[in-house]
């Protein structure tokens, strides 16, 4: 916040009237944070305008610093582990940070001493945004779902007949999205929690979204961010002058409260969605019905059928928290203008991502799903509810989260636990705390090569008939794999070779259990 509110007092001039691709940012003085993606994509645009541009990065890609160098933005290699005397001679009129950025930075600090303003990417796209056709913002956040959601949401305009981009914390800079010559109709913008710490609420630099909603609220990145209160205020933001909706999970007291507490545009509703019975303007299910009593004149009495959790059944999308996202991006569709026949009719087609609750072999009445996605405790605990007595495969890099209460709510359902990555004591101490006797076993492998063949090999030993073996981490990946993608990769590939021939191939994952809760 220092730093916005010393934007006003250091230029309030010439970053105020920078609010379009067309106002006059030729020779600003901008320093970009970070090469990776978004960096990249910062300082593509701010070259592109025009702009003087130099970027800070300690270990840089040598094919973006190549053409850094073709498109005249200048590179500074530094540690970075303290402030770089060329960027204090270079005295930027502003600094745009990437998001992996720990705000008690250095760089970060120095700027908010000196008062250097700090933009995030994501404010640089939304004063750039009429470059070719200014679209209409959607905006989701939240502990777990994020993706999901914005490829529902995404699906469901684009089957209206919208031109929509899914971007943001996706891994499609909103840069790339509004700079795409095509143009499009509608931006469903993934928001990261570090995205909206940089993200002023009001003034020249605040989004003016159509619609947003943040999904969930549960520990997550408390390193990065301090405290709970610290991630649920940045995620709060979210809503901060929503146009059309403002969609909250009933289940989860928290996105309320974000609601109640966001200055909104005049006319914008509070839209609640969850698995029970929905009130007027709400989203909800009614006797395995998904319904809308939200967008419709009659909602004290009627509601619209969406679709039933029959038809998502055969389609592996009845998980609980998947029918969750379903019906969160049901809603912002609907305030987009999307009739419930076109949501319906993109559902029969949607498939949801590898590594999410994918199932990847069902052998001798075992099921084998990959959750490598679950990357932290609330995503593993949805994950968790939906099946029935697990052989659990856990652990990797915590993240300064607490596993405890997670391995104490749902130990009654394990047949036995499988703890993999470099963090294993806390996971074990947990286990041995609340379930004294259920089979525990370490995978101690430390290479990327053997730790999921031998986590693989420990389960199909413990596992029984009617068993689902789950990859569900509750952690980071990076310990030991170079993503979750390649540690659910591993997993596949471990439970092909570990089955040969036997497996029966894949199928949609179990319905959910219809709890409540995500
Ligand atoms: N870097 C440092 N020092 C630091 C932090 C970063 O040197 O203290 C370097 C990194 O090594 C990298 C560069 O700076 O070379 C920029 O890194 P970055 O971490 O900001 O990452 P980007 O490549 O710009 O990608 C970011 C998001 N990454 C993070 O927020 C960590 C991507 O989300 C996002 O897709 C992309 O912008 C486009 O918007 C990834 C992610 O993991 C998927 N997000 C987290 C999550 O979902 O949990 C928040």
């Amino acid at each position: 916040m220092a730093a916005e509110l010393s934007a006003d007092a250091s230029a309030p001039d010439r970053l105020d009237g920078l609010t379009s691709w067309r106002a006059d940012w030729s020779g600003l003085r901008v320093a970009v944070l970070g090469l990776g993606v978004t960096g990249f994509a910062v300082a593509d645009t701010l070259t592109e305008l025009g702009a003087d541009v130099l970027v800070l990065a300690p270990a840089p890609d040598e094919d973006r610093a190549r053409i850094l160098d073709v498109i005249g933005a200048r590179l500074l290699t530094h540690p970075l582990d303290a402030v770089p005397d060329e960027l204090v001679a270079f005295d930027p009129e502003v600094l745009v940070a990437s998001p992996g950025f720990h705000p008690d930075h250095p760089v970060l600090e120095w700027a908010a001493d000196t008062a250097v303003p700090v933009w995030g990417d994501i404010e640089l796209a939304w004063r750039v945004r009429d470059k070719v056709h200014p679209a209409e913002w959607i905006l989701v956040t939240g502990t777990n779902g994020k993706t999901t959601t914005v490829q529902l949401t995404a699906t469901f305009l684009a089957e209206n007949g919208l031109r929509a981009a899914p971007c943001g914390n996706i891994g499609v800079p909103v840069l790339d999205a509004v700079r795409d010559p095509s143009g499009f109709d509608v931006l469903v913008v993934e928001l990261s929690s570090y995205q909206l710490h940089h993200l002023p609420t009001t003034g020249p630099g605040a989004i003016h979204p159509l619609a947003a909603v943040c999904l969930n609220l549960a520990d997550d990145h408390l390193d990065w961010h301090g405290s709970l209160e610290a991630y649920a205020a940045a995620k709060g933001k979210v809503y901060e002058n929503a146009k059309v909706a403002c969609v909250f999970n009933r289940a989860d007291e928290a996105t309320r409260r974000m609601v109640e507490d966001a200055e909104v545009e005049e006319g914008a509703r509070a839209i609640g969605f969850g698995l029970d019975v929905p009130g007027p303007s709400d989203f909800g299910v009614v006797e395995g019905i998904l319904c809308d009593r939200a967008f419709l004149d009659d909602r004290r009495t009627t509601a619209l059928e969406i679709t039933t959790v029959a038809e998502l059944d055969e389609r592996g999308l009845a998980a609980p928290h998947v029918v969750q996202n379903i019906l969160a991006a049901s809603a912002l569709a609907r305030a987009a203008g999307v009739p419930v026949g076109i949501i319906h009719d993109a559902l029969q087609r949607f498939r949801l991502d590898a590594h999410r609750i994918e199932t990847v072999a069902l052998a001798g009445g075992i099921r084998w799903i990959d959750d490598s996605k679950a990357t932290n405790p609330h995503a593993a605990e949805a994950s968790l509810r939906a099946f029935g007595t697990v052989v659990w495969i856990v652990g990797g890099l915590l993240k300064g989260v607490d596993a405890d209460a997670l391995v104490a709510a749902h130990v009654g359902r394990l047949r036995a636990a499988i703890v993999i990555g470099r963090d294993r004591e806390a996971l074990v101490a947990a286990f041995r705390r609340h379930a004294p006797e259920l089979p525990l076993f370490e995978v101690t492998a430390d290479d990327t090569e053997t730790v999921m063949p031998e986590a693989v090999a420990l389960a199909a030993a413990v596992a029984e008939e009617g068993d689902t073996v789950l990859l569900a981490p509750a952690a980071a990946s990076m310990d030991q794999f170079a993503d979750y993608a390649d540690r659910g990769r591993r997993f596949h590939e471990a439970v092909r070779a570990m089955l040969g021939g036997e497996a029966d191939g894949d199928g949609p994952a179990p319905h959910g259990t219809g709890e409540a809760g995500d």
